[in-house]
């Protein structure tokens, strides 16, 4: 791959030659709709950077070439994968099961599932064949986007249990020789936080510069966009400081250039660690470097749907910080990571990954949430054409110093099961398909609470059941540019991050007697509970070698069809 500095008279094959420039260009044709065939088109690899407006139909402003090539003067070289084997490591062989702690199982009847309801659940989970859990935030929060917005690092929230309560969940989870890592919420912090509050309310603060605070002024400092409507500066405290959240008006972001800020976040990892917790998944982790707070271009804006993303989507200082986090937080503890990295794809995802690099082990990559041209919140079907196309990329050019995560839902989308069919005669069928892919093909799999009780997505009537901030911010936006209610209203069903947030259909005690959603998802795992069928994969993912390390090989990648090979030098499967 290239070295030479990009300019706007490179060629579209020159970019595409780069990391991030390959990632970025793949990204665009995604959101446009397009097949990556347009890129790697002999012709078309000759056209210069200036002429991509022409070529997809869209007219790009300057700025967009501009940041284009920027980006990809940054990182030059791609990752070089130099090993013809993987490293067995733990977190490779294991199967993953994230719980979302609110909805998982409510141990008191409280309506709140907590950290006791886990407990209670840990053997049926031993017995599914699950070797970690990852629980999404349990640390006290004032739940303006539930836990993601962290008051106090090192205290459980109050309705989830107390720290005794955590200790035993932890100390159970070894005991019965499985593992369990915490979310790692640090690109920001509640603004109830002891560091906001104090940075907001005293000029000679410390903590001032903990955050991107701003004088009063009359104009927001950017035109930087947030990822729950609206802008992504809010005004605080007496003074009406400006500071920035890229999430809710109640989610500061951290500015990582501060050293004090990582020394403090470092402490606080080591904290969990010493606790015994195995590692961590990183919340929204590329976005921790902000590489300058200049205004965001707008046609980026506009395709992406977030201005100002280019600025800390892959921020200039994200792989430093990265192997500080490795050196001085997890290497000691030989603690597991894996970043929560929307908008990476797998050439970046290689500079992250790489072992050699020591940066994090593994990614959550998202591209393959929704199909070419669509976003979360359209309606429509989902083509596994698609997901064939994707996954057979990763397992035939990740390489072998790399290792991804497979899965299909988690707490931030719909049910992929209610996305790829929605006829309830061939939801079984589809089930089972999906299942079968992700404990066959190479990588490690998370399974969402509930994708093995057959679990599908809600039918909620009215925003009345909608607790999610980023649904009742995204309606408040729809319905204020003139749409009508019943619209926005069929818009947030189609993408609402409640579907995978409903309480769990427990068949005895456990189960919330509140909570209005246990009837239908009771009845959803009644038709189609598939933990039966989770059992057989995972066993047989444990058993043989070639379903874990093995070689990926496709036999057969035509029209509605995919039939692949793992194989290693004593066994074989033909899925
Ligand atoms: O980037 C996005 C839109 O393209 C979002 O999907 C965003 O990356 C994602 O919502 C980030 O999720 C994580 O951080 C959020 C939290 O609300 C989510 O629950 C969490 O998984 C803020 O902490
Ligand atoms: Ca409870």
């Amino acid at each position: 791959m290239g070295s030479k500095k990009l300019t706007m008279e490179s060629t579209l094959g020159e970019v595409y030659d780069t990391p991030i420039g390959h990632d970025v260009l793949k990204k665009v044709l995604l959101q446009l709709g397009a097949e990556d065939i347009l890129i790697t088109n002999p012709l078309v690899s000759k056209i210069p950077v200036s002429m991509i407006g022409k070529l997809t139909g869209h007219s790009m402003g300057q700025g967009f070439y501009e940041t284009l090539i920027n980006l990809c003067n940054s990182e030059k070289k791609a990752y070089k994968d130099t090993k013809h084997y993987y490293t067995p490591k733990w977190w490779k062989e294991a199967v993953f099961y994230q719980i979302y702690p609110r909805t998982f199982c409510d141990s008191n009847g409280d309506g709140v599932g907590d950290i006791q309801g886990i407990i209670k659940r840990l053997d049926y989970l031993k017995n599914l064949g699950v070797d970690a859990l990852w629980l999404s935030p349990i640390y006290d929060s004032p739940n303006d986007d539930n836990g993601y917005d962290i008051r106090d690092y090192r205290k459980i929230m109050t309705e989830f249990g107390t720290m005794e309560d955590f200790e035993e969940l932890l100390d159970k989870v070894h005991e019965k020789g499985m593992r369990l890592i915490m979310d790692l919420v640090v690109n920001h912090t509640s603004d109830e936080h002891e560091w906001f509050k104090d940075a907001i309310s005293d000029k000679g603060s410390k903590y001032r510069d903990y955050y991107f605070i701003k004088e009063n002024s009359d104009k927001a400092p950017n035109n930087w966009k947030s990822f729950f409507s609206g802008p992504a500066w809010g005004q605080y405290g007496e003074d009406e400081l400006w500071a920035l959240h890229l999430f809710s008006k109640k989610q500061v972001d951290l500015n990582w250039e501060n050293a004090g800020l990582r020394r403090d976040i470092e402490d606080m990892i080591r904290f969990w660690l010493k606790k015994g917790v195995d590692g961590f998944r990183m919340d929204v982790i590329n976005y921790i470097s902000k590489g300058s707070l200049k205004d965001g271009d707008e046609t980026i804006g506009k395709m992406f749907g977030f201005t100002g993303i280019e600025h800390y989507l892959y921020g200039p200082h994200l792989h430093e910080y990265l192997h500080e986090l490795h050196e001085e937080a997890f290497a000691p503890f030989d603690a597991f990571s894996v970043g929560e990295t929307p908008g990476v794809g797998m050439e970046m995802a290689k500079l992250l990954t790489g072992e050699s690099r020591e940066e994090i082990d593994m990614i959550f990559s998202f591209d393959h949430l929704e199909t070419p041209g669509h976003e979360r919140f359209d309606d429509y079907k989902y083509d596994l054409n698609y997901y064939r196309n994707y996954i057979t990329d990763w397992m035939e050019n990740y390489g072998k110093d790399c290792w991804m995560s497979l899965f299909y839902d988690n707490h931030d989308n719909p049910r992929m099961l209610s996305k790829v069919e929605t006829d309830p005669r061939k939801q079984q069928a589809a089930a089972r398909l999906l299942a079968v892919m992700q404990f066959t093909l190479r990588g490690t799999p998370f399974i969402f609470q509930g994708d093995e009780m057959g679990l599908r997505n809600y039918e909620f009537t009215s925003m009345e059941e909608i607790t999610d901030v980023e649904s009742k911010n995204k309606y408040a936006e729809l319905c204020g540019s003139g749409m009508s209610e019943e619209k926005a209203f069929k818009t947030i069903l189609s993408g609402t991050r409640e579907h995978a947030r409903v309480m769990m259909p427990w068949d005895d005690s456990g189960i919330s007697p509140h909570d209005p959603h246990r009837k239908v998802a009771m009845t959803q795992k009644a038709d189609l509970d598939l933990t039966e069928v989770y059992k057989k994969l995972i066993a047989l993912r444990k058993r043989y070698n070639a379903l874990r390390y093995g070689e990926f090989k496709v036999l057969n990648k035509r029209r509605d069809r995919f039939t692949y090979e793992r194989y290693d030098k004593n066994e074989k499967f033909v899925i």
